[in-house]
């Protein structure tokens, strides 16, 4: 049976790297195994159980802290070119300051990293997927400027262990998720809920611990290594809710994407002129005298203009956006509206759903948001370093192979039609594990991992077949999707 989009044979070339990705404490479990420190995901999850679906905690997760060898294993049967995994801060520095190294911990990774190496498979490293150490929460965590030189001491540390083996690094995950769900809304880790001053402020010094980071690489560690380093930016799509919100769309594409990437990619650096413009408007109509969205210097600008060798995007979803009527608009809570730009963000038309119900699916938006790359920033090389579909969890996810399908059609589309250069794509996640707020009831990974289990068992869903038989004929066409021949991929 040919399905019409794919009676076509859709090749990737030798220079497009299939992976897929985790984070450390969605994974790893031993929240506080051998002489691992606490962090503020760890906090939260003991502090208000009531948060997290079913009290769900990471205490144990998918118990990668002791399964490592499983998940190397399982990466390496579905022939994955890269695994992108993220270093738990407080495993490395237990108090988040570099004065005591958790030998422990710095030896995970360390056998994690030649394991992956074994297999031939490139390991990919995220400094940071939101697990702040407590001691630097409590100093304010990322309101506090000096946040950026306490960064860059972590960066080094990491970077001395592991700079020898790692070819590809990745500062920060998500800052818009670190500040506007953190800081902002506060229903993530630290769950500070301060509208006004805490997310800006936050945003800056995320932008500012990135540049530092890089900065340290790039003088101390590329010399020797000649590695790549970036930061993943979760890009969420805006189109005009009708033709003529099209100036808003505009406006929300620079909210949604540009306060994280215009200071890093564009020409001239600094946050993008017309969010400043918005935001000192809105302040001093706010009754402040100056903007809530704390100045750049000259000096920093320059600082953090050009830190990235690559674009790194996490791509889930699409929104439209209107104005919002008078008393609609609440707070940032779960991208119902934006009130800094007095916006509400809605579901596309044609757009359906996955179980979470905060992302509507719309492949589309991938490829329209590339587009938006290029031509605001530049050619640059684009890593998608994370898509992927949530589910309840049967083993014969025929949807999030069609997620799968849809998404890497848009993706071959911006190849070939819009000449972007794209080199590599992640799918989130490899793994089972815990969804933040959702806990183990919403599933992304291509693996199960059976959670009543002591033993965390994997096993293969159909996704997975499907990606190892993509990943093998590096073509998307009947033969990968033919349910009787996926099973023998494996
Ligand atoms: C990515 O963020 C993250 O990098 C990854 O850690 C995460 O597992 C993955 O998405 C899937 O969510 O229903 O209140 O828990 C993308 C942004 C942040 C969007 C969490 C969905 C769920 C909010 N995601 N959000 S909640």
């Amino acid at each position: 049976l040919c399905r019409v989009s794919l009676c076509i044979n859709l090749k990737f070339p030798p220079l497009f790297k299939f992976g897929a990705a985790t984070s450390s404490y969605q994974i790893e479990g031993g929240w506080d195994a051998d002489g691992k420190g606490e962090n503020v995901w760890d906090r939260l999850v003991h502090s208000k159980p009531e948060l997290f679906n079913g009290n769900a905690t990471g205490d144990v997760a998918a118990n990668s802290f002791h399964k490592w060898r499983e998940d190397v294993k399982i990466a390496a049967e579905l022939g994955l070119q890269f695994y992108r995994f993220s270093i738990s801060w407080a495993r490395i520095l237990p108090t988040g300051f570099p004065n005591k190294i958790n030998k422990a911990g710095a030896k995970y990774y360390s056998d994690l990293i030649d394991a992956l190496l074994d297999e031939g498979i490139a390991p990919f490293i995220t400094l940071y997927h939101w697990d702040l150490p407590v001691k630097i929460q409590d100093l304010g965590g990322w309101t506090n400027p000096l946040i950026v030189n306490w960064f860059g001491d972590y960066a080094r540390v990491v970077y001395s262990l592991y700079a020898d083996r790692i070819k590809t690094w990745l500062t920060i995950n998500e800052a818009i998720i670190i500040c506007d769900y953190g800081y902002n809304s506060g229903v993530f880790a630290p769950n500070v809920k301060e509208q006004i001053f805490a997310p800006n402020l936050c945003n800056k010094h995320a932008l500012l611990a990135h540049a530092k980071a890089y900065r340290i690489y790039d003088t101390e560690f590329r010399p020797k290594f000649n590695g790549r380093i970036s930061i993943a930016n979760n890009l969420i799509w805006i189109e005009p809710r009708t033709p003529k919100d099209e100036e808003l769309a505009k406006l929300g594409r620079e909210y949604m994407a540009g306060r994280f990437a215009h200071a890093i990619f564009s020409k001239n650096g600094g946050w993008p002129p017309s969010i400043e413009k918005v935001m000192f408007k809105n302040s001093l109509a706010q009754g402040f005298t100056h903007s809530r969205l704390p100045a750049f210097t000259e000096e920093e600008k320059e600082f953090i203009k050009g830190t990235a060798d690559f674009l790194a995007m996490n791509y889930y979803t699409t929104y439209t956006i209107r104005p919002g009527k008078k008393g609609e608009i609440t707070e940032f809570l779960f991208l119902k509206s934006l009130p800094d730009l007095d916006a509400v963000l809605e579901p596309p038309p044609n757009s359906y759903y996955g179980v979470s119900r905060v992302m509507p699916i719309y492949p589309q938006g991938i490829r329209r948001q590339m587009v938006w790359l290029k031509k605001h920033y530049g050619d640059v090389d684009i890593v998608i370093t994370e898509n992927g579909y949530s589910s309840s969890g049967q083993l014969d996810d025929y949807n999030r192979i069609d997620y799968y399908e849809k998404h890497l059609e848009q993706v071959h589309l911006a190849m070939e039609v819009d000449k972007i250069n794209i080199t590599g794509y992640a799918v989130w996640s490899l793994i089972d594990n815990f969804e933040w707020l959702d806990g183990y009831s919403t599933k992304f990974g291509i693996y199960d991992v059976d959670f009543k289990d002591p033993d965390r068992r994997r096993t293969p869903r159909a996704s997975a077949h499907f990606y190892a038989c993509l990943i093998k004929t590096r073509a998307l066409n009947n033969t990968c999707l033919n349910k009787d021949l996926l099973a023998d991929s494996l």
